[in-house]
């Protein structure tokens, strides 16, 4: 089992999925949903059209699709919780964003997954909050999935890879 934390972008990450940080109608928009549409070419909208007419994707569940033009060979889309200030329960939904996720990853057998860092860009979630809940959520998912052989997480700037590093650290040596 091997997790990595890199900066760079999803796009041109070769694994069994990416995660796409999306929104509900699961049609697109901008940071890394806008990147990853970009990159897989229109087949990857047109299936999300479908994904649209059965009802899209709640907050904190998770869809998956091919990943056409990617180097990935699967998209799995996610919507994370929009930051309210943190009483919202928004904790809470970003782990079952995650679990949603490795649910799914689980249900397809694949081996490895990349994800960039959910709900703390244009859903303003604070990333030094929601490292420590996506480190250990992949932890958990590397404890119970014994298909799971490796989980990036793709961070595109290098302060965001260092809270990254920082959570990991902090969660292996806790004092
Ligand atoms: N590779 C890796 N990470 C990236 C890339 C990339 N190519 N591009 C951006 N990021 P965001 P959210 C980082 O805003 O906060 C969309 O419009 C970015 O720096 O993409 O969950 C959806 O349709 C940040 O650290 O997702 C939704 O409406 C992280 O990815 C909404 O944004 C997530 O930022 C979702 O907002």
């Amino acid at each position: 089992m091997k997790l990595e934390l890199i900066q760079g972008d999803i796009t041109k990450v070769a694994a069994d999925a990416i995660v796409n940080a999306a929104n509900s109608s699961l049609l697109g928009g901008g940071g890394v949903d806008g990147a990853i549409h970009r990159a897989a070419g229109p087949e990857l909208l047109d299936e999300c059209r479908r994904l649209y007419a059965q009802g899209g994707c709640p907050t904190g569940q998770a869809r998956i699709t091919k990943g056409y033009r990617l180097p990935a060979r699967h998209v799995i889309h996610t919507v994370g919780p929009v930051w309210r200030g943190g009483n919202q329960s928004e904790e809470a939904t970003l782990a079952r964003c995650y679990k949603s996720v490795f649910a799914l990853v689980e249900a397809n057998g694949l081996r490895s997954v990349a994800f960039p860092s959910i709900s703390t860009g244009i859903y303003g979630f604070p990333i030094t909050r929601a490292a420590p809940i996506a480190l250990r959520e992949i932890q958990a998912a590397f404890a119970r999935l014994p298909q799971l052989e490796k989980v990036t997480v793709v961070l595109f700037s290098s302060p965001d890879l260092e809270v990254y590093q920082r959570a990991l650290t902090q969660l292996s040596t806790p004092e």
